[in-house]
């Protein structure tokens, strides 16, 4: 490691792996010289805490050993020419003079093109040094994360151009600065993401979950069961969440249900709440107040714009320029409660997720007796126990993300109703609507669970054959960070 700061992403010695070889040869077939250094940037999963970032509240996620691999090479001309060892993702040259004009439009189905990922991120960048004329970039892009499916394909990507551009122009390597300029830089793909994605991507340790909180951002890391592994399962079927308004509409709901509970609760600051973690701030409430604040002030199933509007004494122009985005401007009905009640739920679910993981830790550390019962619920730390509590906490984010926050899938569903049959708890991972699940199991059963997948999921219920179910489901471990590779 060279003489960085333990805070910047580090630079280390390029690695003499196959799949560098392989890379470095398709960039030098590309364009007729070495790449000069590599940034690598993992996915994640997100053991629980879901749809609640953009809120405010804490998530609990762990980096992926699957990434995004990027060869970089800097040229004086201010042009990219980008890409990708999968062909499907074909290759594309552009100017790149002025940030201001970059154009991140999607295709006429309104599905982003992939290299949109990687304009986010440079514009992000460009925008964050401030220069419109600079340096340009050949990239070629090797990534093995599962795209469109909750395991945060995307924002590696987003932030790996980042990455790659703020290096080439001597800008910052402070990794909790670029993970929060790259949840910026995302959002220009029309998503209004909460910033899990990119906070993982930087602050990531090897053996341990982190707790990231936001405003300010920061990454506490927590130690998982030692006798338990996380297993990650594909539904097979994906969801590119640019492409619809599912995401953004589910973000405008939490919005809209925090203003008119504070206008409601009588908020003087009103103007100021953003977030539902703001209102709870303000209101100095438990998270269980916050439940019942919401049956109290907005028990209906099913709010129009008329009736939102008069509650928030707005008219819709007001509406629309306020608090929707381009893409849920013609939304004519909102679902408030169940929205808020998953987001306060969820919120209690990952304090009790930390804590269960935190004192059983300690405690089977200092003592043999009963784990601090008053707080985590638990009687004692036998680690049986512990699975279950853990577990059923994960079930039941699952049961709330289907019911309350309608972000399943039917195959995820599957996934989740056969995990049960044989015990283990699961729920889907990422924004959801397709995607994986994780589960959590422990260690002797994790041959004879990934085996059940197989049979009762991607044979029996997805006619696939078994030995072509391997590449769906894997079980993983916590792993590092963002790094560059160069010759040191
Ligand atoms: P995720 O849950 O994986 O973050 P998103 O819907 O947010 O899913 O983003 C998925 C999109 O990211 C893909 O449709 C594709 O455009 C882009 N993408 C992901 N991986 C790659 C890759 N290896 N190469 C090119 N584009 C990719
Ligand atoms: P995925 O499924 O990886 O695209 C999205 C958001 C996260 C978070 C989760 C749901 C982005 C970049 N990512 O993740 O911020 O809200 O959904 O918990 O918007
Ligand atoms: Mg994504």
């Amino acid at each position: 490691m060279s003489g960085y700061d333990n805070d910047d992403v580090p630079i280390l010695n390029i690695p003499c792996s196959e799949r560098i070889i392989k890379l470095s040869e398709l960039f030098y077939n590309a364009f007729g010289c070495e790449p000069s250094y590599f940034v690598r940037v993992p996915g994640r999963v997100n053991i629980i805490g879901e749809h609640i970032d953009y809120c405010g509240y804490p998530v609990l996620p762990m980096a992926l050993e699957q990434d995004i691999l990027m060869a970089v090479n800097v040229i004086e001309e201010s042009k990219l020419y980008l890409r990708n060892a999968d062909t499907k993702y074909k290759g594309v040259d552009m100017s790149i003079n002025a940030y201001e004009e970059f154009n991140i439009t999607p295709d006429s189905s309104g599905k982003p093109y992939w290299y949109n990922y990687i304009l986010c991120g440079i514009k992000g960048a460009m925008e964050h040094l401030n220069n419109s004329s600079c340096k340009g970039l050949q990239l070629y892009v090797d990534g093995n994360i599962p795209p469109a499916s909750g395991l945060s394909s995307s924002s590696a990507l987003v932030s790996a151009a980042c990455l790659s551009y703020l290096y080439a122009h001597k800008g910052t390597l402070n990794k909790t600065a670029i993970a929060s300029l790259c949840a910026k830089s995302e959002r220009y793909i029309g998503t209004q993401g909460g910033g899990m994605d990119q906070a993982i991507a930087f602050l990531a340790k090897k053996y341990s979950a982190q707790y990231i909180t936001f405003q300010p951002l920061n990454a506490t890391p927590v130690a998982l069961p030692e006798d338990a592994t996380f297993v990650v399962a594909h539904s097979l079927a994906e969801a590119n969440k640019a492409a619809t308004n599912d995401f953004n509409r589910r973000v405008i709901e939490c919005r809209l249900a925090a203003k008119i509970l504070a206008t409601l609760s009588g908020v003087i600051s009103e103007e100021k709440v953003i977030t539902l973690s703001q209102l709870q701030k303000i209101l100095n409430n438990s998270l269980n107040e916050m439940r019942e604040l919401v049956l109290k002030y907005i028990p209906k199933d099913i709010y129009t714009k008329a009736e939102i509007c008069k509650i928030l004494k707005i008219n819709e122009t007001d509406l629309d320029e306020s608090f929707l985005t381009n893409n849920t401007k013609h939304l004519t009905e909102f679902k408030l409660k169940q929205r808020a009640l998953h987001v306060y739920e969820e919120a209690q679910r990952v304090e009790d997720f930390r804590k269960i993981c935190t004192y059983s830790k300690l405690e089977s550390a200092t003592t043999n007796g009963a784990i601090n019962g008053g707080t985590t619920g638990l009687a004692n730390n036998d680690s049986g126990e512990i699975l279950t509590a853990l577990g059923n906490l994960m079930s039941k984010s699952h049961e709330s993300l289907r019911t309350l926050y309608e972000c399943s899938h039917a195959n995820l569903d599957e996934l989740v109703n056969i995990s049960r049959t044989v015990n283990i708890h699961s729920r889907l991972t990422g924004a959801g609507w397709g995607g994986c699940i994780v589960a959590l199991c422990p260690k002797e059963m994790v041959e004879k669970y990934i085996d059940t997948l197989k049979e009762e999921f991607y044979v029996k219920y997805c006619n696939l054959e078994k030995r072509n179910a391997d590449s769906y489901i894997f079980a993983t471990t916590p792993n590092y960070g963002a790094l560059i590779y160069k010759n040191l």
